[in-house]
């Protein structure tokens, strides 16, 4: 389906008052269904250029020492319903501006490292290149969320060359380890079904396990450095 198709089916299927009201109803989603194709596509651009930008780090890694420091790499743009809801949560304005302006995000990359060195290393590196801005970072491995969760977050300006202007697009880049990404998945997985009670005593559980998980990143940092040495 091309772009005017999917858009002449959205107003096709418009409640029929909505269609029989005026031409500029039609007119205005045009204008903020195109706003939105394009946000997307600045966004999912600046995800690429940061995307290139670790591969890079990590193939340099692997002639150089012989080892890959990462261990995957996801990315996603966040759903126009979570930017709604976002939006709608923060009292601010639905428009595709307004997500632009407040949102920072909308363009999401996860980094798995092998070692918590390596995260240090690419947080170090990233703050390096000087056409990228790093506008927030929160260490939550040194600063453990309350609920026991660990990872380094970033948000990085990263400028993106479209055909006419350059643009920047904030970018949020979680990096942890494969260990501390396991916590992660399963714990988001338990507490965001609806249907599930999550107790005190749960919570406690799963703050247990995302601390023997750390001690076990960090053995696991210290038999790497071991063996590095001999
Ligand atoms: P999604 O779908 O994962 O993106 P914000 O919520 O971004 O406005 P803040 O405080 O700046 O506010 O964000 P923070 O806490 O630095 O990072 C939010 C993201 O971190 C969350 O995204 C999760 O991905 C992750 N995160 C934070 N705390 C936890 C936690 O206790 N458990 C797990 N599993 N992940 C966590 P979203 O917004 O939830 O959505």
């Amino acid at each position: 389906m091309t772009e005017t198709e999917i858009f002449d089916d959205v107003i096709d299927n418009l409640p029929v008052l909505v269609k029989q009201d005026s031409e500029g109803v039609k007119e205005k989603l045009s204008e903020l269904f195109l706003d939105f194709l394009e946000l997307s596509h600045l966004y999912d651009s600046a995800i690429e250029v940061v995307k290139t930008y670790l591969n890079i780090l990590d193939s340099e890694f692997s002639v150089k020492f012989q080892r890959n420091p990462i261990h995957n790499i996801e990315s996603r743009l966040k759903s126009p319903q979570s930017i709604i809801g976002k939006l709608q949560k923060k009292d601010l304005p639905l428009t595709p501006d307004s997500a632009r302006k407040n949102l920072l995000d909308i363009a999401g990359i996860r980094v798995t490292c092998c070692y918590i060195s390596d995260i240090y290393a690419i947080v170090e590196m990233l703050g390096r290149r000087d056409d990228f801005t790093v506008i927030k970072q929160k260490d939550y491995i040194k600063n453990p969320k309350p609920s026991g969760y660990r990872s380094y977050h970033l948000i990085v300006n990263v400028p993106v060359y479209l055909s006419t202007k350059k643009q920047y697009a904030p970018v949020e880049i979680q990096i942890r380890t494969i260990a501390m990404d396991f916590w992660a998945s399963l714990e988001h997985q338990l507490k965001y079904k609806p249907s599930t009670v999550i107790t005190p005593e749960i919570s406690e559980e799963l703050k247990e396990c995302a601390e023997r998980i750390a001690e076990t990143d960090l053995q696991m940092q210290r038999i790497f450095m071991e063996i590095n040495d001999l």
